[in-house]
């Protein structure tokens, strides 16, 4: 069985591939038109990332894809509509990394309140034998503003309910029946009860640039956005100025619009917090997410079904 690895996978997922399907890997692939010509048709499935996504060019000229299994709960790299017409099925990495990106947030909230990572250079700088360092702000008796209460967002409300916050949530079409946390149908009023706003819906068109500088304004001063989610989902450029003028008390980011391109301005400013896009990037985790890829591909060939699929 003929398989496209888009990219470097995790390694016991790349040896699984390995041992078991006829592997090519895109990025080892030198000259692409010789390679389509000895190999285009037969490739049945494509193995990539929510980050590596897969472009059209590419896939137009596999004829017999029917299956991409991709690693990562988001999808939105690639295009569904055409999956769709194409028939082509997909699948992705639900559940398996609810609680690592809910701590990742967790950790971020820590981070940006208590400024742990100023704080740790303010250390190493050897500022501490000549001066005190500053004053943060407690995380308890707060609100947190959750910006999609899927399941991650859930996974997030009951860790930040242990630490005595208020949990507050957006959702346009009306509450969940399931949770007792305050709702807000308007983005913005939320903003303005929140004092930690987290996003946490994904990416993709719909929810580009939801995090506007009027979102940014009513958060306000001395409350701060977190991001887990997509770079795409809060307006970037906004978001500097918005630290720059002030109006938001700071910043913890885990995704950026253009990754790996952080904005130079985000890497001056002390109360920002920046991550190289680790929200799932746990040994126990990423594991989980590679057997799940392996299974689905397997369940695919065996079966013909996956374990996971997306609804496209
Ligand atoms: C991964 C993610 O880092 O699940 C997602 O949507 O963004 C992350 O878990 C990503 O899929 C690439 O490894």
């Amino acid at each position: 069985m003929d398989v496209l690895v888009w990219g470097p996978m995790h390694p016991s997922l790349m040896q699984s591939l390995e041992e078991h399907y006829s592997v090519h890997k895109r990025w080892e692939i030198a000259d692409f038109t010789h390679w389509v010509a000895l190999h285009g048709d037969s490739i049945r499935a494509v193995v990539t990332s929510g980050v590596y996504g897969a472009d059209h060019q590419v896939l137009e000229q596999l004829p017999h894809l029917e299956v991409i299994t991709s690693f990562g709960v988001g999808y939105d790299a690639l295009d569904t509509a055409y999956l769709a017409r194409r028939g082509i099925q997909l699948s992705n990495t639900p559940d398996v990394l609810n609680n690592s990106v809910a701590e990742t947030a967790l950790a971020l909230m820590l981070c940006v309140s208590r400024r742990v990572c100023e704080a740790e250079r303010f250390v190493r700088a050897g500022k501490w034998r000549e001066a005190k360092f500053p004053l943060g702000n407690d995380l308890h008796g707060k609100t947190c503003g959750i910006v999609g209460l899927g399941k991650i967002g859930k996974t997030l409300a009951r860790r930040v309910s242990a630490f005595d916050m208020n949990v507050a949530y957006y959702r346009p079409n009306g509450p969940y029946a399931e949770v007792s946390y305050t709702h807000y149908a308007d983005l913005q009023a939320l903003a303005t009860a929140a004092d930690y706003l987290v996003v946490l819906v994904p990416g993709g068109p719909q929810t580009r640039h939801l995090i506007n500088r009027q979102v940014m304004r009513a958060l306000g001063p001395k409350s701060f956005l977190i991001n887990v989610a997509r770079g795409s989902v809060v307006d970037e450029a906004a978001l500097v100025t918005a630290l720059l003028e002030s109006e938001i008390g700071g910043a913890a980011l885990d995704v950026f619009e253009d990754e790996p391109h952080v904005p130079a301005a985000l890497l001056e400013m002390d109360n920002v917090v920046l991550l190289p896009h680790i929200g799932s990037g746990t040994h126990e985790t990423r594991q989980a997410m590679a057997d799940l890829v392996l299974e689905n591909l397997d369940t695919y060939f065996e079966e013909g079904r996956l374990v996971t699929p997306v609804a496209l």
